[in-house]
């Protein structure tokens, strides 16, 4: 039987395992470089590799992700900035609530209109509460979300809001200070949330160090996201990986 993809995230939601999920941005990454991370991950033993970012402005989605499997055996999982980065070729799809913004359309509206097509596709669905996290500067998507951050110094509202998730019946947690952000989530955060629900937690924004991903591992995040930096420094995914995935 394949090994499903929220298997993938439960081992790390136990705690006995923590994992580096690499961010590609199909807009950002030509298939050269998609097959390149796709390689690299495999060689460090990473399960799954996530795909997406803000916009889509060339169409190239498919592509990207065939050229991913061309070297990476692990799981290639969507993670939408909208309803246009849907893809039958992807494995699964982080099914994104944003549970910290107001916007019922990205709570429950664009879902609907996405959902016959995931069924017919046959993703592998992860119903994921998506909390974004004041990282220091306005990002891509606040602005294009029309929702606030949580404050970066209020764990308590993130830790409130992952609880009502996890109630809700949302299958993981993403903590998400943005892509590029100033600053990641705090530790403090991390460990609040991670306290406060059973399901898996996944920490990314900002994170550009072998250090920066320890200290979120160290604070109880299962999966750790990085994209990014990994387009300026291709090497850090290997060091990442190593310095996390252990046991
Ligand atoms: C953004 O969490 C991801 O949604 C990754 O952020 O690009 O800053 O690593 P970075």
């Amino acid at each position: 039987m394949t090994t499903s993809a929220y298997s993938i995230f439960e081992s790390a939601g136990s705690g006995k395992r923590k994992f580096l999920l690499p961010l590609v941005d199909p807009d950002k990454t030509s298939d050269e470089n998609a097959a390149r991370i796709g390689r690299t991950a495999e060689e460090a033993g990473i399960p799954a590799i996530l795909i997406g970012g803000s916009l889509l402005t060339d169409g190239h989605l498919d592509g990207c992700i065939r050229a991913i499997k061309s070297r990476f055996g692990g799981k290639v999982l969507l993670f939408p900035g909208n309803t246009m980065q849907l893809s039958s070729v992807a494995d699964g799809i982080l099914f994104l609530s944003l549970i910290s913004g107001r916007n019922p359309e990205l709570l429950i509206g664009r879902h609907v209109v996405a959902a016959p097509y995931i069924k017919n596709a046959g993703l592998e669905v992860v119903p994921t509460g998506y909390i974004l996290v004041d990282g220091g500067r306005q990002t891509s998507v606040s602005y294009m979300s029309h929702t606030f951050p949580v404050p970066h110094d209020k764990p308590d509202i993130a830790a409130c809001t992952a609880m009502a998730g996890e109630m809700l019946g949302l299958r993981c947690i993403y903590l998400d200070a943005g892509s590029g952000a100033a600053k990641a989530v705090s530790p403090e955060m991390i460990r609040r949330v991670a306290d406060s629900i059973e399901v898996p937690l996944i920490v990314g924004g900002g994170i550009r160090t072998v250090a920066d991903a320890q200290a979120a591992t160290e604070a109880g995040a299962g999966l750790v996201v990085v994209g990014n930096v990994l387009e300026k420094s291709p090497g850090l995914l290997k060091e990442i990986a190593a310095a996390i995935q252990h046991g």
